[in-house]
């Protein structure tokens, strides 16, 4: 309800302007202590100081986002909604302080109150509501989507617990629950926007008074959703978005009223209780899908009241149901949210009373879906029964988009029955599964992959008979990107000040294309020098680190080689520490005269197993346990260290990538969609090795193939290699044989406890090559050594390699969305809301 004309004056007067200088910090620093934390400085603690210093900054941000809101509002302009289960943020602070271009103050105000602005920054807590990639590619785009003042929303699930946080005990993995919200400054819960959402019960058909029939759905449980509101600030723009969590609690009194009346009193009861499961954790798989209940019920009951609140958005503009994509454009992260195609098409037919075709075109023409993997074991599918059971309405909409599907198929492919079982959206198998991916690429106008190579991929494997239905035209491609706010002017403060010293200032912050005014100075003796001694610095805070968390000294002169991410096999960290166990035997084989002479390294791993993931742990115990051997043998001494480091998450993810001179992006080729950590890498003037897989091929393109150590087969290989080894022609590579025979000796512990390793290499088949990449991954393993030699020039690469990254910013990727798939331009949000 908005204030009468009259008293607006009043209003005006007393309305928040926020602080803009260092005092005026400091002034509501102290208030928040004082008044929203009830403390003194007699009893504030660094925790108590970084949750003052994120209220002020919240109500700072809340004036901006208050702005863009109602100007977005008063346009009414087509708006875009990002629908993904996992938003990976990481923390906001820091992230805030920088977007307003307000951290130097804040730094200044906080050494004037007696703290260290790192500190402050260090209490905050991960908001860590992603698995890896795809959760961070979503918190990428929404900096990018705020930057370049893009109308958006982001909708996902506020998890009470977010991914494990991993311990490492013994060398092997422990899970802890991540329960993160003690204190969140950076939600606001929003109790007036509340739907309930309906799950089971029946659907009752009858014939109005003009003969049509109508469906309805009668729920037999409800849900209520309710919507917390994270707000994201743009970089350098008052443009401020928001990202909408829900999250879920027992339905409201009156429908409980109605089952209790019904005498249900005992189960109503019980699923009240478990109405809050709904919300409670981040299921912890990457690439793979399990097919649990609970996980279809956070699908749809995120679906059902994010379209709700769209829906809901549009109607109010009272515009005709045709003009729904005009304002809309819905993207689908993977298929998780896929319902959401069903459930619009329900709500226009079953609630709005559109006929069934003009309901669909309007549900293809808002959706884009965007596909993230080609593995199998990674493709969602649900069992016809689970849907009958919890969802029967939409699965009924579910056959009658197959079957309308089906016969236009048909009709093109008139012979083809095996087309029609391929494409078919439910998959008649027992049991009858509803293949995703499938309903997705039905009911949205774009599909894409994320890179390159990826996106060919699924033209001409998984989605190929789609390719041949619907056209080429369909099936397009956008290359990942990462926003250089955070993972070069966060994270690398000193390099990201150095390179505006030569690029004309931070321009190059809003368009990175700007660091090619880097290339002159690649040869530049003083300017490498400085570039250098950054390098040297992240990687002296980083052994800083691994010796205050792990006691294990590391000499920050020797090479870093880093692999970072979720641990899976085709990532083949396995890999990785086998090459590492043949780098210690050839060492230990030389002469020690020899010996002093090779070129230090220290091995650095990080990241996750899924929890049910055994091969996945098998892996993270060997290389823990190939580290307390190596990093105690006196003949190895600086030579080699190798390190675990527990819990990698996007705040240490700010701290690795800066201190890496190496990094490793080595997945079996055709296997990894794109990756994006390997553009973070280079971005921070790191180099790769690498296959020619996913990004690393469009990287390549982009900063040269002198500047990056490719190695091994090629995608297209891979199918008949992996032919070859299933009919017995698979000789191992000798130097891996010499590596199984050492683990086999029990030098790094028990030989049982890696069995499951060697015999998937030795075995079963090397589904990922890791034999068969081995010896080319050693070898340019001594030629990365062989270059590192020359500082010089290895620093050259890494000027050379970070002046072509331009393109690889998500600004470019939602500049490319924007165009060819949403149809969606900027609005500026000026100081005027109305202006
Ligand atoms: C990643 N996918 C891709 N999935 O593996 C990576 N999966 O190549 C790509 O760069 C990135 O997406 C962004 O496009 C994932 O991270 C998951 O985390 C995931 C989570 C749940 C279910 C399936």
């Amino acid at each position: 309800a908005a204030i009468p004309e009259p008293q607006r004056e009043a209003w005006k007067k007393h309305s928040v302007s926020g602080f803009s200088d260092k005092d005026g910090f400091e002034k509501e620093l102290v208030r928040h202590v004082e008044t929203t934390l009830a403390r003194s400085m007699y009893n504030c603690d660094e925790n108590a100081a970084y949750a003052a210093s994120s209220l002020a900054f919240r109500d700072r941000l809340i004036l901006d986002w208050n702005r863009t809101q109602q100007r977005q509002t008063y346009r009414d302009n087509k708006r875009v909604y990002y629908l993904s289960l996992e938003f990976l943020m990481g923390r906001a602070l820091d992230n805030a302080m920088l977007n307003i271009g307000q951290k130097d103050l804040a730094k200044a105000g906080l050494s004037e109150l007696g703290y260290r602005i790192e500190d402050i920054i260090d209490q905050e807590h991960d908001a860590a509501l992603g698995n890896g990639g795809l959760g961070r590619l979503a918190a990428c785009f929404l900096d990018s989507l705020a930057s370049l003042n893009y109308p958006a929303w982001g909708y996902g699930l506020r998890y009470r617990y977010g991914i494990f946080k991993q311990q490492i005990v013994n060398g092997y993995q422990v899970e802890v629950p991540d329960y993160w919200l003690h204190f969140n400054p950076w939600e606001f819960p929003r109790h007036d926007i509340s739907i309930d959402i309906g799950f089971h019960g029946q659907v009752h058909k009858k014939t109005d008074e003009n003969g049509k029939t109508v469906t309805s759905w009668e729920p037999g449980q409800m849900v209520k959703a309710v919507a917390y509101d994270v707000p994201i600030p743009g970089y350098d723009t008052p443009t401020t978005n928001n990202l909408r969590l829900w999250s879920s609690e027992a339905a409201s009194e009156e429908f409980d009223f109605q089952r209790f009346n019904r005498g249900e009193y005992e189960s109503a009861v019980a699923e009240q209780q478990t109405a809050e499961t709904i919300s409670a954790v981040l299921y912890p798989n990457d690439n793979l899908d399990r097919g649990k209940e609970l996980r279809l019920k956070q699908q749809y009951f995120w679906v059902a009241a994010s379209l709700y609140d769209i829906v809901r958005r549009f109607k109010k503009s009272r515009r005709p149901w045709r003009e729904f994509p005009d304002q809309v454009a819905i993207q689908l992260n993977d298929t998780h949210p896929t319902l959401a195609v069903v459930e619009l098409q329900r709500v226009l037919i079953d609630l709005e009373g559109l006929e069934w075709d003009d309901a669909w075109n309007i549900v293809v023409e808002t959706f884009g879906y965007t596909n993230h993997t080609v593995l199998p074991e990674a493709l969602e599918k649900w069992s016809v029964g689970l849907f009958q059971h919890l969802l029967p309405r939409h699965l009924q909409i579910i056959y009658d988009i197959n079957l309308f599907f089906l016969q236009k198929v048909e009709r093109m492919f008139p012979d083809d029955r095996d087309m029609l079982r391929r494409i078919s959206i439910i998959e008649e198998a027992s049991p009858k599964m509803v293949r995703m991916a499938y309903l997705a690429i039905v009911g949205s106008h774009k599909v894409n992959g994320v890179a390159e190579l990826h996106s060919d991929l699924i033209k001409t494997t998984i989605f190929k008979d789609f390719v041949a239905i619907f056209g080429p035209d369909k099936f397009t491609n956008v290359t990942n990107g990462i926003t250089p706010r955070r993972w070069l002017h966060q994270a690398n403060a000193k390099l990201s000040d150095l390179i505006a010293t030569k690029c004309e200032g931070n321009g190059f912050l809003n368009d990175l294309t700007m660091l090619s005014k880097l290339e002159k100075f690649a040869e530049d003796k003083e300017f490498r020098k400085e570039w250098a001694e950054i390098k040297f610095a992240n990687k002296v805070r980083l052994a800083k680190y691994i010796k205050e968390t792990m006691g294990i000294s590391v000499n920050p002169s020797a090479l870093f080689d880093v692999q970072v991410k979720r641990i899976h096999e085709y990532k083949r960290q396995q890999m990785n520490i086998f090459g590492v166990i043949h780098r210690y035997l050839t060492l230990k084989a030389m002469a020690p005269e020899k010996r002093k002479k090779q070129q230090p390294r220290v091995s650095i791993f990080g990241g996750k197993a899924a929890p049910g993931y055994w091969m996945a742990k098998q892996i993270i115990h060997l290389i823990n346990s190939v580290g307390s051997v190596v990093n105690n043998d006196a003949d190895i001494g600086d030579l080699l260290k190798v390190v675990f480091i527990a819990d990698y998450n996007v705040s240490k993810a700010e701290m690795i990538i800066p201190a890496s001179d190496l990094s490793e992006h080595i997945s079996t080729a055709g296997t990894e969609a794109s990756g994006t950590s390997n553009m973070k890498f280079v971005l921070n003037g790191g180099l790769i090795i690498g296959t020619c897989d996913g990004a690393n091929i469009e990287i390549t393109r982009e900063t040269g193939e002198n500047n990056i150590f490719l190695f091994g087969n090629l995608a297209e290989d891979v199918e008949d290699l992996r032919h070859a080894h299933t009919y017995g022609q698979h000789s191992l590579d000798p130097d891996l044989v010499k590596v199984f025979d050492e683990i086999n000796k029990g030098t790094f512990g028990s030989p049982e406890d890696f069995g499951g390793l060697v015999a998937s290499v030795r075995e079963h088949g090397d589904y990922y090559l890791v034999s068969d990449d081995f010896h080319s991954y050693i070898e340019t393993h001594a030629l990365v050594d062989e270059a590192y030699k020359n500082q010089e020039e290895w620093v050259s690469k890494c000027v050379l390699s970070v002046a072509r990254m331009g393109f690889f910013s998500s600004d470019r990727c939602i500049n490319e969305y924007a165009e060819s798939i949403w149809n969606v331009e900027p609005l500026v949000v000026k100081d005027d809301a109305k202006a």
